[in-house]
């Protein structure tokens, strides 16, 4: 009687256990949705794609927009036009869901063209898809020029002198993107830059030292340092002409050798040459 009485106790034992309440935590598996796309706004414009990105000089990104209260935010970053997408900076949203990325260093990327986006991760871990900021390259980079020709304490005696040498510009520049300066003491003129960077132009000169600067930026405004040479003009200024305006010119066109021969019969009197 005994035993049987200890398999009785033993049973309701065991029926008291599975009578018990069992709790099982449910398990979050659902992302947040994407930081909403029209709501980030970057310190930098980038273009919506690729075919698009913009152009800065400025180094650094601040990005922002929102998402869902305390979300963690993730800056994803793209230099291979979307193939991959690398995690770099992370922050979290506010209570009222607002995050900003600030100063992201563009340094790095100089260069190249760079894809934005972002993701929301919520407490249980759940990543959001990404939403894509847009596309943009840090350009900091500036023109060089060199002067190579003439060389720099030249002196001469001819009224003008050619000028000739090359522009270096970044490979994602075109000669449209770049302006080429020439000044001569206090004139300056814009010069044409050959597809190879080359350039030749001529200028006058004034009796004594000529300082000759040549300078280049970009469409950006990243401005080179100027090339320098000085060229001095002898005093054989032949007798009759008039050495006292000082103008920087280009290749002579028709109209210009015209108006010459003009100047010059009106100053001879009309004799002949
Ligand atoms: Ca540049």
């Amino acid at each position: 009687m005994k035993e049987i009485a200890s398999k009785i106790a033993l049973v309701s034992i065991l029926f008291a256990i599975l009578a018990m309440p069992v709790t099982i935590a449910e398990t979050d598996n659902t992302p947040p949705s994407p930081p909403p796309t029209a709501d980030i706004a970057g310190s930098v414009t980038a273009g919506v794609s690729l075919a698009t990105a913009t152009t800065t000089k400025t180094s650094t990104l601040t990005i922002s927009g929102t998402t869902e209260a305390n979300a963690k935010i993730t800056l994803y970053v793209t230099a291979d036009g979307g193939a991959t997408w690398a995690a770099t900076t992370t922050t979290y949203a506010s209570s009222t869901g607002s995050w900003t990325i600030a100063n992201f260093s563009l340094t790095s990327y100089a260069g190249q063209v760079v894809g934005f986006a972002v993701t929301s991760t919520d407490n249980a871990g759940n990543e959001s898809t990404r939403s894509l900021y847009g596309y943009l390259m840090y350009d900091a980079s500036k023109p060089t020029v060199t002067i190579t020709s003439p060389p720099t304490s030249t002196t001469t005696d001819e009224p003008s002198v050619t000028i000739s040498g090359t522009v270096e510009f970044d490979p994602w520049e075109t000669t449209t993107d770049i302006t080429l300066t020439l000044q001569v003491e206090t004139a300056s003129v814009g010069v044409p830059i050959a597809t190879d960077g080359g350039f030749v132009y001529s200028v006058a000169l004034s009796e004594g030292v000529n300082t000759i600067i040549a300078q280049a930026s970009d469409s950006l405004g990243n401005l080179g340092t100027p090339a320098v040479v000085t060229v001095t003009r002898g005093a054989s200024t032949p007798s009759g002409a008039s050495p006292d305006t000082i103008v920087i010119i280009g290749v002579p066109s028709t109209a210009a050798v015209i108006v010459v021969i003009l100047y010059v019969l009106f100053l001879r009197g009309g004799r002949p040459v």
